[in-house]
């Protein structure tokens, strides 16, 4: 067996079966390294939607009636197809995104079978709770929700995919999976992967499409409880309030607006490595990049001058060659809020430290959609530089001259999702990381993460938490049976 990385038109997978959409209706995904439409995906409508919550309704008693042991084992057996199938994949991620084949081969697609093998093993770890009275006892069931949804975003296309719908699967329910339609290419190397290790019919059904389109339709369909999303603030908010009146429950990964701050003791060699990469990593187009920059004083002018540099050692280009480490941008909309936030700091009066502009690259790459890795300062907390996500490769730099005032700058925007800290001073490092109003903050550090601990955000970040045992308690619901045995 193999899997077609490059299809005329990739498929809808429902009841088991790689199906074309009923309407036939197709959308273009395009290659952002090159500019070339090389694909169609389904542009899905209610009719495919129909098709696969009848499958997921009649077969969803069958896989939540196994041994959670054995759904567990289903689990590893995608797991192995993504392993098998591990160059395939990384090459079809990094011609969907234009990230680079490097990241996508050691960071993506390794996630991707991780998050199949961490769940598989979660469940058999997953207890619930007793409470015994006098006479008396109080245990807890968790059961699956029935039919949910899992939407994606198309930044770390697969990865997220699977994040979501491992843990929906292994606690019993059946998963709408809805791919991003701008990288639906590696959720159709699933499909595939899934039909050739038989995977049961209906268990799992990924439907491709707009997300204005097939998405409302989900967060509209009586079948569907529950819905996990990641993306943009907006369109998390517009879920949360289609949701809400269908009383479903909803779990919100959402955007940020991440600052990095950097006290003067810190190890400014490694300190400068962990932000180009936590500024720059993906194009920064990832939600946890680092998009502010907080230096203190007396350490500012050191920094700039090798942050400047280290960044510069980037090495730009064809996302497809090994030695690449700074790829395209994802999609020619965001192609284009990058270049207008980037001209609305300069009307600012940003000073541009590096970059700044449009790049272009010879040859195959020459229709490709690049923006050089942008550094700027001289920009107020307030001004939307500072403010709003813009979910690509522009930081601004920033000083403080105290704990506190870092603290002050680092809350001042609206998201909530990552911060992170560098520090030698141990007790300076855990207090501003305890005050800093955000899911995760590393010292040190960026992106470690156990998949064993919560993910997601405060504010505008998100609502509720995944991760570990927190994705197993979403998708599911619990029941209390007392029980007394006089
Ligand atoms: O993402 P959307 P977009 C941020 C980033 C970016 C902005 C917009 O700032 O500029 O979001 O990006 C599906 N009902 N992030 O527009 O719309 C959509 O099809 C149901 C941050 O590309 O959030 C896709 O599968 N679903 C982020 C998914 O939602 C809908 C990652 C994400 O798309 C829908 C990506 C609807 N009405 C962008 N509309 C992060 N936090 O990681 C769209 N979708």
């Amino acid at each position: 067996m193999s899997v077609n990385i490059q299809p005329e038109k990739l498929f809808n997978y429902i009841n088991g079966e790689l199906t074309a959409p009923r309407q036939n209706h197709y959308i273009e995904v395009c290659n952002p390294a090159t500019g070339e439409v090389y694909t169609q995906a389904p542009n899905s409508t209610l009719e495919d939607l129909n098709a696969a919550c009848a499958s997921a309704k009649k077969n969803q008693p069958m896989w939540a009636g196994l041994e959670a042991q054995e759904r567990a084992n289903w689990l590893r057996k995608l797991a192995d197809g993504i392993k098998k199938y591990g160059d395939e994949l990384a090459l079809a991620e990094c011609r969907d995104t234009g990230k680079p084949i490097s990241i996508a081969r050691s960071l993506d697609i390794p996630r991707c079978s991780a998050n199949f093998e961490f769940f598989a093993d979660a469940i058999t770890q997953y207890h619930t709770e007793c409470y015994p009275m006098q006479n008396a006892v109080n245990y807890t069931l968790r059961e699956p929700l029935g039919i949910v949804a899992c939407i994606s975003p198309w930044n770390l296309p697969l990865y997220l995919l699977t994040w979501k719908i491992a843990p929906a699967l292994v606690t019993g329910n059946c998963v709408i999976a809805k791919p991003s339609e701008i990288t639906p290419n590696t959720a159709n190397v699933l499909a595939q992967i899934c039909k050739e290790v038989d995977f049961p019919a209906g268990v799992l059904s990924i439907l491709h499409g707009q997300g204005s389109q097939i998405g409302d339709l989900i967060t509209e369909h009586p079948d569907i409880s529950a819905v996990s999303f990641t993306g943009g603030t907006a369109t998390g908010t517009h879920i949360s309030e289609r949701c809400a009146k269908k009383l479903k429950k909803v779990s919100l990964e959402l955007g940020g607006k991440n600052p990095a701050i950097v006290f003067s003791d810190c190890d400014l060699d490694k300190t400068v490595k962990t932000i180009v990469r936590s500024a720059f990593a993906n194009q920064g187009q990832v939600c946890l990049c680092n998009s502010r920059i907080y230096i203190e004083d007396e350490l500012y002018p050191d920094f700039r001058e090798k942050f400047i540099s280290e960044t510069q050692k980037l090495k730009i280009g064809d996302p497809e060659e090994i030695t690449t480490n700074f790829g395209a941008i994802t999609n020619l909309a965001q192609y284009d809020k990058i270049l207008s936030a980037i001209e609305q700091a300069k009307n600012n009066k940003a000073n541009i430290l590096l970059g700044g502009n449009k790049l272009y690259l010879d040859g195959r790459c020459s229709g490709g959609s690049f923006i050089e890795p942008t550094i700027m300062e001289n920009l107020s907390l307030d001004c939307e530089t500072n403010q709003n996500e813009i979910f690509g490769p522009v930081v601004t730099l920033n000083k403080f001259s105290s704990e506190e005032e870092a603290v002050k700058l680092a809350n001042g925007t609206k998201y909530g999702l990552a911060a992170t800290v560098f520090s030698n001073n141990i007790g300076k490092a855990h207090r501003v990381a305890a005050k800093i109003q955000s899911g995760v903050v590393w010292i040190n550090e960026w992106m470690q993460r156990d998949l064993r601990i919560h993910f997601g955000g405060m504010k505008q970040s998100g609502i509720g938490r995944e991760g570990g045992f927190n994705s197993l308690n979403f998708f599911t619901e619990t029941k209390n049976i007392y029980f007394n045995y006089e």
